[in-house]
């Protein structure tokens, strides 16, 4: 166990856990948000329904993890050893407790999931199983549920305990399933595209550097610089993105981190948030072939425009909180400007980033019209040979299960209760709207059908 982590993780807690109650106690009538009814036909968009600390998304300046940007944190963080990038274990103990760790604190989380890396063989039975067409997804969210029989917090449950034990082991359980991630990513990966060759985990490598090393990469530093700097870009986009979101309402019923990290995995899955990266570079490629090579500026603007007038999304474009490109997206595009230039779809990426934001805009409905990350993220592992799409996704889940596990500890910590929103009928809203507004038509319920 990280015993400082999970020292400072309860200080903080504690600290964190008299703030709330203060603040419910003095300020509880206080109010946040008011929801109108577009806005909950709309998704419940813009309304204001959590809180959540391990990171917030500035519409303007995008993700801010513990309050950082995206190129401080890169700053900030102990690096790993000969690289310009972030250690996993660094990112998750900030997640986790919101201090910076030293070099000494970001290596403990690091021996901590080496520790715990190996995973049960039932688990690689069960992806085993699986017919080989199954997504990756899939696989990934199958492979977690399958861990769930290892949960120390549904034995300890079950055995009997009180509210401010869960933490405790939901963080057991956080480094056991966080530990795992790039050994069954690999291990998916291995068994779809490499004919099954299984590679053990490196007892000297880094968290993300082990993922290179378990796909047959390790020997690229450029590409397990990569990595690390894909894993700490996607862990964490404060608390409503889909997989928190989804996460997070499994979790307040107490189901264990397992139940929890499959159910944010199937979020993720979906082509409007973590399937989009797949998706764009799918985009990408097929704009490749449509013009036999890289398009000119005013090719691809027709060719945009005519998609989004026949009612497709462009992919790796727009965001529901973000209103400025991506920090995300500029920290891959660094990365690729700085080692490959001249890369062909990296090219194609800069040209469609010159092109869609005016296209989108010009629709007058588009409320973000910039990228996000995932316009570029699978142009970077396409250059590299990761070529297999549908694993993209998986990357992105692994990364996101730091903030998602974080995120969890948090809330069983702050002792959250069951969400529960209340839900009506539509056509008792009618029926509300015409009470509040006499002159309201008679609800679209009672009028008969023409
Ligand atoms: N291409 C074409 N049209 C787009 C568009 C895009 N990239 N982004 C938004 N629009 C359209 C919407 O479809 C909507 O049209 P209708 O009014 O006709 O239904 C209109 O613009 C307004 O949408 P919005 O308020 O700007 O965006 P939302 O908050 O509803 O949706 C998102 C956000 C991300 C789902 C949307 O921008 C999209 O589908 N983008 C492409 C998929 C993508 O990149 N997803 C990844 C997001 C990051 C993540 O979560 O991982």
């Amino acid at each position: 166990m990280s015993h400082r982590m999970k020292e400072r993780l309860a200080y903080h807690l504690n600290e964190q856990r008299q703030r709330l109650d203060y603040l419910k106690k003095h300020y509880g009538q206080f109010k946040i948000s008011e929801v109108t009814l577009e806005q909950i036909i709309s998704g419940i968009r813009g309304v204001t329904l959590l809180i959540t600390d391990t990171s917030y998304v500035d519409p303007h300046q995008g993700i801010r993890i513990r309050d950082f940007t995206i190129p401080e944190l890169l700053r900030v963080l102990p690096k790993a050893r000969n690289s310009a990038f972030p250690l996993a274990g660094g990112l998750y103990y900030l997640l986790m407790t919101g201090e910076v760790p030293d070099e000494t604190e970001a290596w403990e989380v690091e021996e901590t999931w080496k520790e715990r890396m190996a995973v049960p063989e039932h688990v690689f039975r069960v992806i085993d199983a699986m017919p080989h067409q199954t997504h990756p997804m899939t696989l990934l969210s199958q492979a977690i549920l399958a861990l769930q029989t290892e949960s120390i917090f549904a034995r300890r449950y079950e055995e009997g305990i009180s509210k401010p034990a869960f933490w405790g082991y939901y963080l057991e359980d956080s480094l056991n399933l966080t530990a795992k991630l790039p050994v069954l990513a690999a291990y998916i990966y291995n068994r779809k595209y490499r004919q099954g060759e299984h590679i053990p985990p490196h007892p000297d490598l880094d968290w993300s550097a082990n993922f290179a090393y378990m796909i047959g990469r390790s020997d690229d530093p450029i590409f397990v610089e990569l990595m690390r700097l894909y894993f700490v870009l996607h862990s964490d986009h404060e608390g409503g993105n889909v997989t928190a979101y989804s996460a997070n309402v499994v979790s307040s019923s107490l189901a264990d981190i397992y139940f929890t990290a499959s159910a944010g995995i199937n979020g993720l899955a979906g082509p409007l948030h973590g399937l989009a990266n797949q998706e764009c570079t799918r985009w990408l490629l097929r704009v490749l072939h449509h013009f036999g090579g890289l398009p000119s500026e005013e090719q691809l603007e027709t060719y945009v425009r005519e998609q989004v007038e026949r009612g497709m999304t462009i992919p790796g474009y727009g965001h529901a909180v973000l209103r400025t490109v991506d920090p995300r997206f500029t920290a891959l595009a660094d990365l690729a400007e700085t080692y490959f230039p001249q890369d062909t779809l990296y090219r194609l990426v800069k040209r469609v980033y010159a092109v869609v934001p005016r296209v989108l805009a010009s629709l007058g409905k588009v409320k973000n019209p910039w990228p996000n990350v995932d316009a570029i993220s699978g142009a970077l592992l396409y250059h590299f040979g990761v070529r297999q799409l549908d694993f993209y996704t998986v990357l992105f889940g692994i990364s996101r299960m730091l903030g998602v596990t974080a995120q969890t500890v948090w809330s069983r910590g702050l002792y959250k209760p069951l969400e529960r929103p209340k839900s009506i009928t539509s056509q008792m809203l009618e029926a509300m709207i015409a009470q509040a507004d006499e002159t309201a038509p008679a609800p679209l319920a009672s009028t008969p059908v023409a």
